[in-house]
């Protein structure tokens, strides 16, 4: 603590920092809440160096959106800024928002007052939730800076098949001489090429990049008290991607009956009622920039991002587990299975989906 005590005090913090305890649950990042003798608050974040490597590039991302949103935001006359937008905090002896030893990279962002952030939402939050992400995507549809890839194709579901595809060939775990791995990966092989369907209508010129959030998992927002959202957090990802990036995500978490992890499979289902209401939102705010392509496609999304997420889960799983955080030996396995049967669930309803948003 005494260390981390020491680089939080190196940003232009009010006061002497009193205390720091662990925040969050995040499989990335280490994050951490800061007090202040002033009776501040500060949220103190590692960011991740081994899988986002361009530190530099994320911060300058990460202020270019938060100023954008911010002036956006004044111009609308909204009172309430300080909770609607994150505020990073500049170091004591420059402008910069990020300290590092040249090893470990560490930022500070003020803590937003009486927000919560929550692991599961009700049909009328998914609603507020849907509207908040198309906004967040419409208010950037005008940035004027050029944002780059913090992790580059990040979403691309041909780069993830061929990770997965490598990760089997080298077995790095031994973990290939299990039968269900073997058994969960001909299934995933039966479903690669209907899912890369982004990257071709991109590469047809049909499908757009646009600055999306990227990780948009219900915990990744905040809310008061009253189930209003304030902001949206966590802009480590924010880079040019699918709009399905964001619409496929929030489901693939927000739609669930259970949470990622959860291992009693039977009881993973997608929830219609949870999509009507996102998609309405998302569609009242962000229909004024999609193109029948973008719209038509908002299924597909629905599909692609548990597939997705299992490929990726996956894959680390027959890697040995390097990349996400784990808590006991087959948790990404426990995950993986998860997330397909959400995938599967999901393609279940397809046409009622397709139906709604033709609607
Ligand atoms: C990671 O950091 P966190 O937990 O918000 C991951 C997301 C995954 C998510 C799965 C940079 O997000 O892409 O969807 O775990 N972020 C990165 O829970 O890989
Ligand atoms: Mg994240």
């Amino acid at each position: 603590m005494e260390k981390l005590k020491a680089i939080a005090s190196c940003f232009m913090l009010k006061g002497e920092v009193t205390e720091i305890s662990p925040l969050g649950n995040g499989l990335i990042n280490d994050t951490y809440r800061v007090c202040t003798s002033e009776g501040e608050s500060y949220v103190l974040q590692r960011v991740n160096n081994a899988i986002f490597k361009d530190v530099e590039l994320l911060q300058h991302n990460i202020e270019c959106v938060t100023s954008h949103i911010r002036a956006k935001l004044q111009e609308a006359g909204e009172k309430d800024l300080d909770r609607k937008v994150l505020e990073f905090i500049p170091l004591k002896d420059s402008p910069r928002t990020y300290w590092t030893d040249g090893e470990t990279y560490w930022r500070v962002s003020a803590f937003i007052k009486d927000s919560v952030t929550v692991e599961t939402v009700n049909p009328e939050y998914s609603y507020h939730a849907g509207k908040a992400f198309g906004n967040f995507q419409a208010m950037l549809a005008d940035i004027p800076e050029q944002l780059g890839e913090t992790i580059p194709d990040f979403h691309n579901m041909e780069l993830r098949a061929r990770q997965l595809r490598e990760a089997v060939e080298a077995d790095a775990a031994g973990r290939l001489a299990e039968e269900e791995v073997r058994v969960i990966l001909a299934e995933i092989e039966r479903h690669i090429d209907d899912m890369c369907l982004a990257e071709r209508l991109h590469r047809e010129g049909k499908l757009p990049k646009r600055i999306c959030h990227c990780d948009t998992k219900v915990s990744n927002m905040l809310f008061d008290k009253e189930g209003n959202v304030l902001c949206v957090i966590d802009l480590d990802t924010v880079m040019p991607s699918f709009i399905f990036s964001d619409f496929g995500d929030f489901l693939r978490t927000a739609a669930n009956k259970v949470a990622e992890d959860c291992p009693e499979i039977d009881k993973v289902a997608f929830d219609m009622d949870i999509f009507r209401s996102f998609a309405k939102g998302y569609l009242e705010s962000a229909s004024v920039f999609l193109t029948p392509v973008e719209k038509e496609n908002l299924p597909y999304a629905a599909a692609l991002f548990p597939f997705m997420q299992a490929v990726r889960f996956f894959a680390d799983y027959i890697n040995g587990d390097t990349y996400y955080k784990t808590s006991y030996p087959e948790h990404n396995l426990v995950r993986t299975r998860n997330q397909m049967a959400l995938f599967r669930s999901v393609m279940a309803h397809m046409d009622e989906m397709a139906a709604f948003c033709r609607e």
